[in-house]
This record gives structure tokens, C-alpha cells and sequence, in this order.
């Protein structure tokens, strides 16, 4: 069973500025048709603005999530994006919807800025029915980029899979929504005012969040390491979501100097970039983290703030170590000192996090990619840290992955360990083991070509159990299927497994974020107990792994691309 509400409800404080709207508008009823592609992917429903911008779109899919949940009359949501492109438009929009249905409370992040973790936070510790989160997170933004939205329910977290099933099912049959026609709502100033029968709070997005953080990490401790003139870090946050984040946290907070941060001015285009924290979108900061002379800490969050990358002086730490290392020395941190009650990994994330687990005595679970699986097991109280591969890592304190959390653990690390980050992990390696871990991702193939790849190795894969492969030896191909352990729910499809005796992984996803064509994921994965061995180069370690996959899918040749799109 899940918790009713996971905190009490607390009383908001009461800003200056009162309106009340003279309501003398009734809510109209709009005939619409049903739009036959929002079914919602791995987070949310992601389609280029211009779909959103499509007349009703937006509408729909806003009316058949109130439709899924029987109503949103005398609920109470958050609201909030990650400013991209459009999110203003939609705020407005969905807004006169929920005043429509009779919403009894929405509580608007200022300027419609908030963070996907935050947002979580506000749910919880409001005990809101849900919320509204607008973004496509790492995808690029600006008119000819991508859009999104998604709902979480009211533990915090994304809607699991049967209220989205649900969603898509009314966004099916739905032939009008109820809108009322009102003027934008000022979203600039904090204020409270009602419209209707909802009562409309604007509120600072980040105090709350920022109270939280202080009181899982030891602040006083990471501060006296950002005063060291020994110790420099840089933050950047992608021109996305975390930017006042990360200026009250890390500079008003800890007080780090201003040089810390780069690209903290949210823009509605990223300024052009595509909001990705990884080697490969983040050039900027791994230019200067494998330059002459680099700080000793660099770290990036995605759009909407809960994605982190985490670097060291010339060292890139791979998110399922980042995971392992955080879990292994929770002990060490303020919020996490009393001991870990489970960990969980996605099904692709390396296996890293489960020799921490068994060393610790305690459970970890395996689930389908996507942090809507992870919901249960936190509310019932089985989990204390979880993570993906996809840079993705966060604890109980919210229902989402959280980027500044993930950075602030580490900084908290730093300043326990007082041992630089490339130590800090190459000392878990020999402790622990190490698990060599790459994925390479396709992007924009042909849905078709995509399709056929899949299905192929589906088929084959079975036949070529027990065939032995140089040193590897198949012992199970499979697609991966969850039931979750509280609910009893079933999800198939999740993923094609090529498993080795030697508990090397080669996985085959299609993502379900992407907005063009498809995406292939190929995740690579090889464990090392031999210390000598430890310090190769990942890609060369993974050669044959990735040799053989190639010989087993025929990606490359199939697709007539030469080289994976990304690498992390
Ligand atoms: C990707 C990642 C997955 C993550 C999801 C949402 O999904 O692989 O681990 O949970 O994005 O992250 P997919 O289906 O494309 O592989 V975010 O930061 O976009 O909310
Ligand atoms: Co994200």
C-alpha cells in the first residue's frame, strides 16, 4: 500500500498581493477530436512544439489526464516547466483548464521556472494531488525544437504506467474539454488570488527545494571546502532549470564566487544547445575538466534540472559509478547516516550498485528504465537510493532523479574524503570491482529499420544460448519483463538482454523519449575483478562486447551509420 500522503499538509506562507478575479466567466465546453499519437513515453508526452502547437493539442491531452483521474474538481496541482520554448503559452493554457474542472488550488512556480525535483518536493511536502511538469528535459528547445509534458500523481512522482495507459485511453474517445476564457495570469510577481473556485498561489520556486538540500547535507562542512583556495568546481547548468538553483545554493548558500557557474541564465532555446549533461553536449565544461590546470570538481544538469554529470580534475565518472560510490558512502552523509533500506538500478545500469548492496547486506532491485518504476518501492519504504545509467540518481527525499542532490552528495563526499574524485572512484574499483560500462545511442534511424533490428535478435537471440563467443558464453537472451513487487503490475518489452556467464551485459532498448524517427540504445557492459585490468580505456575494454553486438544486430550495417550518434 501506498502512503496516503507522504507529509502532512503544511500551511503555505501568505505573499503581499491578494486578487480576487471577478469571476464572472463560465467555463465553456469546447467539441474537440481526438489526437491519435499521445500515448506517453518513458517520461511524459514528447513531440516537437510544433505538434503541441497543433489547436486542441495541448487541450487534449491536458483533459484526458483530468478525465484518467476522475475529475480535477477540488484538487490541488503544482504547475511549473523548464522554461523552454512555449512552456508560458501552455502554463496559461492549462491554467484556464484546471480553473474550468474546478481545481480547488494550483500553485504556479514564478515565472513557471521550477525543476522537475522540485516540483516533487512541492507535492510532497504541500500534499498536492499532483502536477503538472513542463519539459522534454534534455531534448533541445526553441521553436523548431521539442516540447513536453507530464503528470505526477501524488507521491511526487511520475504517473506510473497504468494512469498513463489510462490518459492515452481517454485521449483516444475525448470529443470536448471545458475551458474558461480569462486573461494570462501574471506569473512574474508572488501573489494569491482566486479565479472561479481555484485559489492561484505564485510562489518561489527554489526556497523550499533549497531548505531541503540543507537539511540532507552537511552545509557548514561543504562550505569550508568551497572556501579553500585549494578547491575550485565549476557548476553548469545548460542554460536550463537550475540556474537560480544553483546561484542560492552554491553561491548564497555555501558561497561559492560567482565564476562558479556557467550558463545559469535559463533561456528558452538553452541558448541554442541541447541541455544534455554528458561528454558530448557539455564540450564546454569537459574542455576545461580535461584541460591544462582543471578545478578539482565540474558537474552539469540537464533541462529540467534532474539529470547530473559529475567530473574530476581529467575524470569523467560513469552515472552507474557515480550511483555505486554515492551508495557505498551514504554513511558518511548527514541525510543518509542512519543506513540505506534497499537500492535499485534500472535494468541497463550497470551491475556496480549491486556488489555495493550485497557487501551492505541489503536488497537491490532491477527495474525497466524510467524513474515512474521506482515510486512504489520508495513509498513502501523498501528503497533509500536509486539511479539509471542515464545520468540519473536520487534518494527518498522526492519522487524524481535529482541533479543538484546527485552534486551536492558530491561535493559532500570531497569534503569528508578530503581525496580528489578520480581517487575516490579508482579506491572503490579495487574495493568493490569494476564494471566497465558504455552506451552507445542511434539516433533519428528509420522507425522501420529500428523495428526489423529489434525483432531480428528478439528471434535469434534465444537459438544462440549456450554458444560460446571468445571468452563469452550466452547464457540468457531475453526481452526483459517487471513485475513490481508491491502492486503486482506487469510490464513487458523492456528491453532485448544478451546476458554472459561472466555477467557481461550487451542490451538493446528502443528509447521512448526521442521525437523523430527512432532511437536505439546499445549498453555495454563488462565486469573487472583484476586491479591490473581495471585502469584500460572503457571503449577498448569493451571491444569485444561491442564487436559482437554489431555481428548479432547488424546495427551499423543495417542503418548505414558508421559510428553511434552519442557515446557516454
Ligand atoms: C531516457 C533515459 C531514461 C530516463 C528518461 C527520462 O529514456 O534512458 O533512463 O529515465 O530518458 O529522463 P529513453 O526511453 O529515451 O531511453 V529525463 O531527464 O528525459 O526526464
Ligand atoms: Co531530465
Amino acid at each position: 500500500m501506498r502512503e496516503q500522503t507522504p507529509h502532512p499538509k503544511r500551511v503555505f506562507p501568505t505573499p503581499k498581493t491578494f486578487y480576487r478575479i471577478a469571476a464572472t466567466m463560465k467555463p465553456q465546453t469546447i467539441p474537440t477530436r481526438p489526437f491519435t499519437d499521445q500515448r506517453p513515453g518513458t517520461s511524459g508526452l514528447r513531440k516537437k512544439v510544433t505538434v503541441f502547437q497543433q489547436p486542441h493539442y495541448l487541450e487534449n491531452f491536458v483533459q484526458s489526464t483530468f478525465n484518467a483521474l476522475g475529475g480535477i474538481r477540488g484538487k490541488r496541482l503544482v504547475l511549473g516547466g523548464d522554461g523552454r520554448f512555449f512552456n508560458q503559452q501552455a502554463l496559461q493554457t492549462i491554467i484556464r483548464l484546471a480553473v474550468a474542472g474546478g481545481a480547488a488550488g494550483l500553485l504556479i512556480a514564478r515565472n513557471g521556472i521550477l525543476s522537475t525535483p522540485a516540483a516533487s518536493h512541492l507535492i510532497r511536502k504541500y500534499g498536492l494531488d499532483g502536477g503538472f511538469i513542463l519539459s522534454a528535459s534534455h531534448n533541445p528547445g526553441g521553436p523548431a525544437g521539442d516540447f513536453g509534458i507530464k503528470f505526477n500523481i501524488a507521491n511526487g512522482g511520475p504517473a506510473p504506467e497504468k494512469l498513463t495507459e489510462a490518459i492515452y485511453a481517454e485521449s483516444l474517445k475525448i470529443s470536448a474539454f471545458q475551458i474558461v476564457d480569462i486573461a494570462a495570469v501574471d506569473l512574474e510577481r508572488l501573489s494569491l488570488s482566486r479565479i472561479l473556485e481555484t485559489e492561484i498561489r505564485i510562489i518561489d520556486p527554489v526556497a523550499d527545494y533549497a531548505d531541503l538540500m540543507a537539511e540532507l547535507f552537511d552545509f557548514d562542512l561543504i562550505a569550508g571546502l568551497i572556501a579553500d583556495s585549494d578547491f575550485r568546481f565549476l557548476y553548469d547548468a545548460m542554460h536550463a532549470v537550475t540556474g537560480p538553483y544553483a546561484e542560492e545554493i552554491f553561491c548564497r548558500r555555501l558561497g561559492a564566487a560567482p565564476d562558479t557557474l556557467l550558463n545559469c541564465t535559463p533561456k528558452e532555446d538553452f541558448g541554442g544547445g541541447h541541455p544534455d549533461p554528458n561528454l558530448k553536449y557539455a564540450r564546454r565544461l569537459v574542455d576545461i575538466m580535461f584541460g591544462p590546470a582543471p578545478p578539482a570538481f565540474g558537474a552539469a544538469s540537464d533541462g529540467d534540472g534532474d539529470r547530473n554529470m559529475i567530473l574530476g580534475a581529467g575524470f569523467f565518472v560513469t552515472p552507474s559509478d557515480s550511483l555505486a560510490v554515492i551508495a557505498a558512502n551514504a554513511h558518511l552523509v548527514k541525510g543518509y547516516r542512519k543506513g540505506l533500506k534497499g537500492v535499485a538500478r534500472s535494468m541497463p545500469t550497470s551491475q556496480a550498485i549491486d556488489r555495493v548492496a550485497a557487501r551492505l547486506g541489503i536488497d537491490c532491485y532491477e527495474t525497466p528504465t524510467g524513474w515512474k518504476f521506482f515510486g512504489n518501492l520508495f513509498d513502501a519504504g523498501r528503497l533509500s537510493i536509486c539511479g539509471e545509467e542515464s545520468f540519473g540518481t536520487s534518494s527518498d527525499h522526492v519522487r524524481e532523479k535529482d541533479g543538484l542532490w546527485a552534486v551536492l552528495f558530491w561535493l559532500n563526499l570531497l569534503a569528508v574524503k578530503k581525496l580528489p574524485v578520480a581517487e575516490i572512484v579508482t579506491r572503490h574499483w579495487r574495493d568493490y570491482g569494476r564494471n566497465f560500462y558504455s552506451r552507445h545511442d542511434y539516433e533519428e534511424i528509420d522507425s522501420t529499420i529500428a523495428d526489423r533490428i529489434m525483432e531480428e535478435l528478439a528471434q535469434r537471440g534465444p537459438g544462440l544460448i549456450g554458444r560460446r563467443c571468445g571468452r563469452l558464453q550466452l547464457t540468457v537472451a531475453d526481452d526483459f519483463s517487471y513485475r513490481d513487487p508491491i502492486d503486482g503490475s506487469l510490464s513487458c518489452n523492456q528491453g532485448l538482454r544478451l546476458l554472459f556467464a561472466d555477467q557481461s551485459r550487451i542490451i538493446l532498448r528502443r528509447s521512448g523519449t526521442g521525437t523523430s524517427g527512432a532511437t536505439l540504445r546499445l549498453y555495454f557492459e563488462k565486469p573487472e575483478n583484476d586491479p591490473a585490468a581495471m585502469m584500460s580505456e572503457t571503449q577498448t575494454a569493451l571491444a569485444e562486447l561491442i564487436d559482437l553486438a554489431e555481428e548479432l544486430t547488424r546495427l551499423k550495417e543495417l542503418t548505414g551509420r558508421r559510428e553511434p550518434t552519442v557515446i557516454t
